[in-house]
Parts: structure tokens; C-alpha cells; sequence
């Protein structure tokens, strides 16, 4: 039995995590059964403080990547065997470009522009209660701007972290080519990933230039709806 423990559907995809949706991902590509639990509170259950983490089988496993090493080992999912160990460490770095650099032009975007924030404010929190609805966003923002600044992104000015989101993209353009999948004619682990980004810039109901950059990319677009069909046809 695995239960997913997410934030549940926003702004257009099915989770508006990268993360989260990465997860969903890998285990449709998997095709492995799967229940989820929805919602902001999971937040305190997480022995990470962050989402996603998962049960499987009576384990707890918190981090994206950790829950897909696990489920691979534990259900001997095959789907990176046809790989070579040169193209797996290939797929690695891919996937962590989009995770660890990527992913900060889109909190960025998300959280700190004014114009994101004038939407996720809206889609995350405006459900809450007054006087909740005043205090929690500006205590989450705050907390957001500071992991920014630590990060890094929060550093450079909108146009470098643009630059920045620019590149990634043209290169994960120039990448993806006119491959179905991202490593060739069959989907593997790093599509779960791939998926996860992609469809919070392009399939997303959120507005940003990072979005409109993604768009430009016809293979991106392409993709992102193909992935979408094939694991997501709900
Ligand atoms: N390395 C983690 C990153 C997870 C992550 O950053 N999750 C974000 C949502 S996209 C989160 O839960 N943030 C809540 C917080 O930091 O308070 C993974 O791969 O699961």
C-alpha cells in the first residue's frame, strides 16, 4: 500500500509542487497503485517539514528522489534499466538542474514578484479564515524571502534570475529535441521530473515570464501535453 501525502490540485495541475508532482509522476510511470492524501496540514506531519513524503508499506519515506529509490528498490521497478550508467548520470544531473536551480526561479517568481504573489496569495490562502487570511501569508512569505536569500536566488535582481530561468529552459529545449521522452523513445525516472517542472510553467494556470518563456519552446509544450495524455488522462 502506498499513500502519497501532498497539497492537493492548484493552479491547473494536479499538485502546484514540482515535487509533489515528480512523485505522482514516477508512480504512474511505474504503474504502481497509489492512494493520496490532500492537504496544507500534511505540512506538520512532515518529518522533513517539507512535502512530498510518502508510506510504503508501513514506511515513511520523506524527500522526492529518497521515495523514488525507495520504491524502486522495494517494487524493482525497471523502468532506467534500458539506460546506460553513462546516460543515467546524464539523467542525474538533468533532474538536479531543475531541482536545485530551476525550482528557485519558480519560488522566486511564485513568492517574491509581487505579481506571483498577487496569485498564489489568492490560491493559497485566501480560503483561510479572517483574521488567519492577514497573518499566515505574510509569516509563509517572510519565511520564503529569508530561504531565498540563503539560497541565493533571492540575491539577484528579476532580470538575472529571468536569465537565469531562460537559459535552463533553452537548454532543456535544445535537450529534449524531438525525443518523445526526455532520454529517448521510452519514458524513464528523469520524466517524472521532467514532467514535474514543465507542467508548473506550462500546463499551470499561474501567469509569470518564467511561463511565457516556457511556452516559446514548441518540444516543451509538446511534451508536457503528450506526458500529460499518456500518465494523467484524468
Ligand atoms: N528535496 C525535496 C524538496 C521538497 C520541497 O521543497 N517541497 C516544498 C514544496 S515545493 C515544501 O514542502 N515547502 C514547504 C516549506 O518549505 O515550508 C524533495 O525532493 O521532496
Amino acid at each position: 500500500m502506498i499513500t502519497l501525502y501532498g497539497f492537493g490540485k492548484g493552479m491547473g495541475t494536479l499538485d502546484p509542487s514540482p515535487f509533489v508532482l515528480k512523485t505522482h509522476t514516477y508512480l504512474r510511470l511505474a504503474k504502481l497503485e497509489y492512494q493520496v492524501v490532500n492537504r496544507i496540514g500534511n505540512l506538520q506531519k512532515a518529518p522533513k517539514g517539507k512535502l512530498p513524503f510518502a508510506d510504503i508499506d508501513g514506511k515513511r519515506i520523506a524527500d522526492s528522489s529518497f521515495i523514488i529509490e525507495y520504491l524502486t528498490d522495494h517494487y524493482q521497478i525497471t523502468l532506467d534499466d534500458w539506460l546506460t550508467e553513462e546516460q543515467k548520470a546524464l539523467a542525474f544531473l538533468v533532474s538536479k538542474a531543475l531541482e536545485e536551480h530551476f525550482y528557485w526561479c519558480l519560488v522566486w517568481m511564485r513568492w517574491v514578484d509581487p505579481a506571483g504573489w498577487e496569485q498564489i496569495s489568492r490560491v493559497f490562502f485566501g480560503g483561510l479564515p479572517f483574521p488567519l487570511r492577514a497573518l499566515v501569508p505574510l509569516v509563509a512569505r517572510s519565511g520564503v524571502v529569508k530561504a531565498s536569500k540563503s539560497q541565493g536566488i533571492g540575491r539577484h535582481n528579476r532580470d538575472e534570475i529571468l536569465k537565469i530561468a531562460e537559459k535552463t529552459l533553452r537548454y532543456l529545449s535544445v535537450f529534449l529535441a524531438d525525443k518523445a521522452y526526455m532520454m529517448g523513445d521510452k519514458p524513464c525516472s528523469l520524466d517524472a521530473t521532467g514532467y514535474g517542472f514543465l507542467a508548473q510553467t506550462i500546463l499551470t494556470e499561474f501567469d509569470s515570464d518564467v511561463c511565457e518563456m516556457a511556452r516559446q519552446h514548441e518540444n516543451l509544450v509538446a511534451y508536457c501535453r503528450r506526458m500529460q495524455e499518456e500518465f494523467f488522462p484524468e
